[in-house]
């Protein structure tokens, strides 16, 4: 690993490093194809900027006013504060708390979409279809909605307002989401501690002004409204936008599919739809399967026309219509680099500004669809739900003239498919266990010792791809079943692990448990949005065990955090009792751990260490039952995440019908800990 950062405790990897240990052949093939051409990449920049600022890195950089920037040097009783005298844990954890509003409002406005186009869907008249007519009666009955005698538009207009309402109200009355799902046992305690939520608007707009200069100055009260943050962006935001969406197209249906670079086929129209927001890609879908635009595009001299996916708006459409999937955050710039996307189509989030650059050198049209985002250059078609078939039909139009414009590649993209299973809503993965208490069973008798979820996004900081491979075929070997979202299931799609023939990868017990019911050892339960199908999963088994959830064996890993989105993913789950490792310790002075004076044997040594550390640490597990780790090298993380379910499997012994399953089987040692590479990775 070239850069050396000993202050954080870690080493990155340059981009020649990146190029050898990428699990998945193409990214390798690409990533040297686009240098071998001087094409500049995300990679590229990110060495440019080498060595990063290490006040930055650990989040003692304070740029919250314009006294500032002020850096502060811990240990240094002249430096240790800003000039308006705010201490470290104010500048740290007013600068996370920040950065999580802003995850929270990315989220919020995905919310927004998709409620809106609900909201219309059910106005007197409306034509809009409304696929997911279970997830109405469903919320119904859960919010208490009457349906006596009332179509199925009414009571979704009345879930659709209820879901508004909890996304924007400013009045200090609880989510009614979240009272609908929660555990009690967690409703109680977000009360006793005082963070409950009035919504994500109310909530985001508080973390704001708490860490505008005079505002909030005790980091204590900061943490707490970082937490309270966190439960408005999962049950206002995550729930608010994954309902509404699974009310308007229905629940993802599980189907085997390819995904991969083979499907991106020179001969073919091609359109990248990239994003997070649904409602303009699903009218595309539609429209490019009509024959109508079939029979546009081999007009034009193309085989076909064929839509293809990116991020989570490539999760919405591979789990609703089969889509094929390119890639994630760090990939995106590799599929345009192919030379044979003829179209790709931004909606919102974790678009790369760099985009642009690359298509224009290879001939790709650029169009951006959300209100609030634009690419200079790039070709703006406002998402207006009154105008969505013709926007559609704009932009398919704009994909066939730009293939019989667009220069020929030297080189035809490569070739690599796998094969998966996708479309694991709740329901699904219940109906796959044989109900809740079949799943139980199997986590008590630990022929499945635990479960994990593996998500998030990508960073050029670790590995790429590498680190959540690595994690999760560490986490199947030793019996424990994933399930995934966002980039992290990109990858991991795309290295067979979500194909039932991945079973064969998976530990004994946990092999035994797939095959005979034909499924993956990681089930790719859809957008970052989704994540909630993994929370209801969690709650449900624990509530089905009689047990509160803190206690349960399952821990969340996101290894490759990008966007500040995933901040409050993490701590969503951190607030339910679920411990979470995060792969790169963002914007946290990690301690680093010093011998004792006159010590002679080499554990014996202070862990260094300051108090936001140690409150998301120590008192996180004291309040909540749960706690945050942070290491960067997959191999030694699947350790930690095997050891912490190991830990809560030894203290649910003493329960009545929980096993102990054998120690740990050692299946990591082939593998370099830092990228996880190494034999069969
Ligand atoms: O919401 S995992 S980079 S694509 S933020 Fe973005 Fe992160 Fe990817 Fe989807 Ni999620």
């Amino acid at each position: 690993m070239k850069y050396k950062y000993p202050l954080l405790n870690v080493d990155t990897p340059s981009k020649e490093e990146v190029a050898k240990t990428t699990p998945n052949p193409a990214h390798r093939e690409l990533i040297q194809r686009l240098g071998a051409l001087g094409q500049e990449i995300a990679l590229d920049r990110y060495e440019a900027q080498q060595p990063q600022c290490l006040f930055g890195l650990r989040g003692i950089c304070c740029q919250r006013c314009l006294w500032g920037p002020c850096r502060i040097f811990p240990g240094d009783p002249k430096r240790s504060r800003g000039i308006c005298g705010a201490d470290l844990g104010t500048i740290v954890v007013g600068n996370l708390l920040r950065s999580l509003a802003a995850g929270c409002a990315a989220h919020a406005q995905h919310a927004l979409e998709v409620q809106q186009q609900l909201l219309r869907a059910t106005e007197p008249g409306s034509t809009i279809p409304l696929r997911g007519e279970a997830t109405v009666w469903e919320l119904a009955r859960r919010f208490g909605i009457a349906t006596n005698g009332r179509t199925v538009r009414e009571v979704a207009r009345e879930v659709g307002e209820i879901l508004l309402a909890d996304l924007t109200r400013h009045e200090d009355t609880p989510l009614r989401t979240l009272l609908a799902f929660a555990p009690r046992e967690r409703i109680e305690l977000w009360k006793r501690l005082g963070i409950l939520p009035r919504s994500a608007y109310h909530e985001i707009v508080e973390a704001l002004h708490k860490t505008s200069l005079g505002g909030d100055s005790d980091w204590r009260d900061l943490a707490l409204h970082e937490l309270r943050t966190a439960l408005a962006y999962g049950w206002s935001t995550l729930f608010g936008s994954s309902l509404a969406t699974e009310i308007l197209y229905g629940l993802p249906q599980p189907a085997e599919v390819e995904v991969g670079f083979g499907s991106l086929r020179l001969e073919n129209v091609n359109v990248v739809t990239h994003g997070h927001s649904p409602v303009l890609a699903e009218e595309i879908v539609a429209l490019a399967r009509t024959e109508e635009f079939q029979a546009k595009a081999r007009a034009a001299g193309a085989q076909r026309l064929e839509i293809l996916g990116l991020c989570c708006t490539g999760h919405e459409l591979l789990a609703r219509h089969g889509v094929p999937t390119l890639g994630n955050l760090l990939g995106q710039e590799l599929v345009i680099g192919t030379g044979a996307v003829d179209l790709f189509i931004a909606d919102m989030q974790c678009v790369l500004p760099g985009v642009k650059a690359i298509a224009d050198c290879f001939g790709t049209r650029v169009v951006t669809t959300s209100q609030a985002n634009r690419i200079p250059g790039a070709v703006h078609l406002p998402w207006d739900p009154a105008r969505g078939r013709q926007l559609a039909r704009e932009a398919l139009e704009l994909a066939i003239e730009a293939y019989q414009t667009r220069p020929r590649p030297s080189a035809a993209p490569p070739a690599s498919k796998a094969r998966a299973k996708v479309g694991y809503s709740y329901e699904e993965v219940l109906r796959a266990f044989g109900g809740i208490h079949g799943l139980l069973d199997l986590l008590r008798t630990g022929k499945i010792r635990g479960l994990a979820t593996v998500v998030g996004c990508n960073n050029p900081k670790v590995p790429y791809e590498a680190s959540h491979v690595a994690v999760a075929r560490a986490l199947i070997e030793g019996n424990v079943l994933v399930t995934t979202s966002g980039c992290a299931g990109h990858a991991l799609l795309a290295a067979g692990l979500s194909s039932p023939a991945a079973a064969q990868l998976a530990g004994p017990s946990l092999r035994k448990v797939l095959e005979e019911r034909g499924l993956p050892p990681v089930l790719p339960i859809g957008a970052c949005v989704d994540n909630t199908r993994t929370v209801r999963l969690f709650i449900d088994l624990a509530e089905a065990a009689g047990l509160p959830l803190h206690e349960m064996p399952f821990v969340y890993s996101g290894p490759e955090p990008g966007n500040e989105k995933t901040l409050g993913q993490g701590l969503n789950f951190l607030t339910l009792g679920v411990s979470v490792h995060t792969g790169f310790p963002a914007g946290v002075p990690v301690p680093i751990p010093q011998p004792l004076p006159g010590a002679t044997r080499p554990d014996e040594y202070d862990r260094g260490g300051n108090p936001v550390v140690d409150f998301f640490a120590d008192e996180a597990e004291a309040l909540l039952g749960a706690r945050l780790y942070t290491e960067p090298y997959p191999q030694l993380a699947a350790k930690l995440l095997l050891m912490h379910i190991r830990r809560k499997r030894l203290a649910l012994a003493s329960r009545p019908g929980w096993e102990v399953p054998p120690a740990i089987p050692e299946p990591l040692a082939a593998a370099d800990p830092r990228t996880g590479t190494g034999e069969g990775v």
